[in-house]
C-alpha cells in the first residue's frame, strides 16, 4: 500500500501540547509495532509539495494485516489530523518477461556465447545466471528497500487503444519489447532501485512504480530515457507522480510541521 496524508493543521493547533506529544508517540509506537512484524516493512517520507505532506509504503503479505494497519495509521495522530488525499494498493509479483533458464541456455549460452553443454564454461555460466535470477525474483517478490533519500511512485498502464494495444500483441513480440526496456532499465543499476507491484483489479491502473534513488536526477533522468523506449513511448499511460523523502520518523514529524 502506497499511503498519502495532507495534515489538518488547524485540527492540530487545537491540540494541548500534551496532546500532542502523546499523539506523535502514538504514531511512533505503531510505526515500531509494523516495523517488527514479520516480512514486514514500512517506509516513511514527506512529500517534496503540497500535493501531500507525508507518505507510507507499507508492505506486508496479508491484506487482513495492511487493512488493519492503515486504519490505525490513519488514526493515529487522532481524528481528522491525517486526512488520506491519494492511496495505492498493489501486490508484489515475479514478471512473465523474466528470462528463464531455458531461455537463457538457448539464447546466450548456446546462442549468443556459443558454449557448448557439459563445459565447465557453460556449467559457470549457468550457475552465476541462476545465482543471479535467485536473487533478483527474492526481490521482486519479498523486497526489502534501501533508506535512499528520494522516493518516486507513480501508477502506470498499458494502453489499450486502435492500434496501440499491447494486450492484442503476441506474447513474443511483448518479450522482445520488454527485453529493450530492461537492457535500458539495467544501465541504471546501482542509481536506480525500482519495484514494479501488480494492480490490475486491485486499483486504478495495471501497475505501481516505485523508484528510490540517492539523487532525484537519477529519477527524471530513467523516467525520461524511458519515455523513447518503445514499452513507454507508445504503450505506457501514467497517473499522477509523488516525490518523497524518505526521513526516520522524529525528523519527518519536524519536516511536517507537527
Ligand atoms: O525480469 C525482470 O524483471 C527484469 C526485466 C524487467 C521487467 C520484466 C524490468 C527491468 N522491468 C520489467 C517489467 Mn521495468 N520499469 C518500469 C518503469 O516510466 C516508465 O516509462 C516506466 C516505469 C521504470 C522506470 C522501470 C525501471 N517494468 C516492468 C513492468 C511490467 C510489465 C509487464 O509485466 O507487462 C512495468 C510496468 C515496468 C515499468 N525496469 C527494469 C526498470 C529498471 C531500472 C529495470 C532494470 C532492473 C534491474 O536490472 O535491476
Amino acid at each position: 500500500m502506497h499511503l498519502f496524508y495532507q495534515i489538518d493543521h488547524s485540527q492540530w493547533q487545537c491540540l494541548s501540547q500534551e496532546e500532542k506529544r502523546s499523539a506523535k508517540t502514538r504514531m511512533t509506537e505503531l510505526v515500531q509495532e509494523i516495523r517488527s512484524t514479520p516480512d514486514t516493512h514500512l517506509l516513511t517520507f514527506a512529500i517534496a509539495t503540497p500535493k501531500a505532506d507525508l507518505g507510507f509504503m507499507l508492505l506486508t503479505p496479508d491484506l487482513q494485516v495492511a487493512n488493519a494497519f492503515e486504519k490505525r495509521l490513519t488514526l493515529s495522530l487522532g481524528p481528522d489530523i491525517l486526512n488520506a488525499c491519494y492511496s495505492y494498493l498493489s501486490q508484489t509479483e515475479g514478471s512473465e518477461y523474466t528470462t528463464t533458464t531455458e531461455q537463457y541456455i538457448e539464447e546466450t549460452l548456446l546462442g549468443e556465447k556459443g558454449l557448448s553443454r557439459d563445459t565447465p564454461e557453460f556449467d559457470a555460466a549457468l550457475k552465476e545466471f541462476e545465482d543471479r535470477m535467485a536473487h533478483y525474483l527474492k526481490h521482486r517478490l519479498y523486497p526489502v528497500l534501501p533508506d535512499w533519500p528520494a522516493i518516486c511512485f507513480y501508477p502506470m498502464s498499458k494502453r489499450r487503444s486502435g492500434n496501440d494495444n499491447w494486450y492484442s500483441l503476441d506474447y513474443k513480440a511483448r518479450r522482445e519489447l520488454m527485453a529493450g526496456h530492461a537492457r535500458v532499465g539495467r544501465t541504471y543499476s546501482g542509481r536506480i532501485l525500482q519495484l514494479i507491484t501488480g494492480s490490475t483489479g486491485l486499483d486504478e491502473y495495471e501497475w505501481g512504480v516505485t523508484l528510490l534513488a540517492k539523487d532525484t536526477i537519477d529519477i527524471k533522468h530513467i523516467v525520461y530515457e524511458m519515455r523513447f523506449d518503445e514499452v513507454s513511448a507508445r504503450y505506457a499511460e501514467f497517473g499522477d507522480f509523488y516525490i518523497g523523502m524518505q526521513l526516520p520518523l522524529d525528523e519527518l514529524f519536524r519536516r511536517v510541521c507537527l
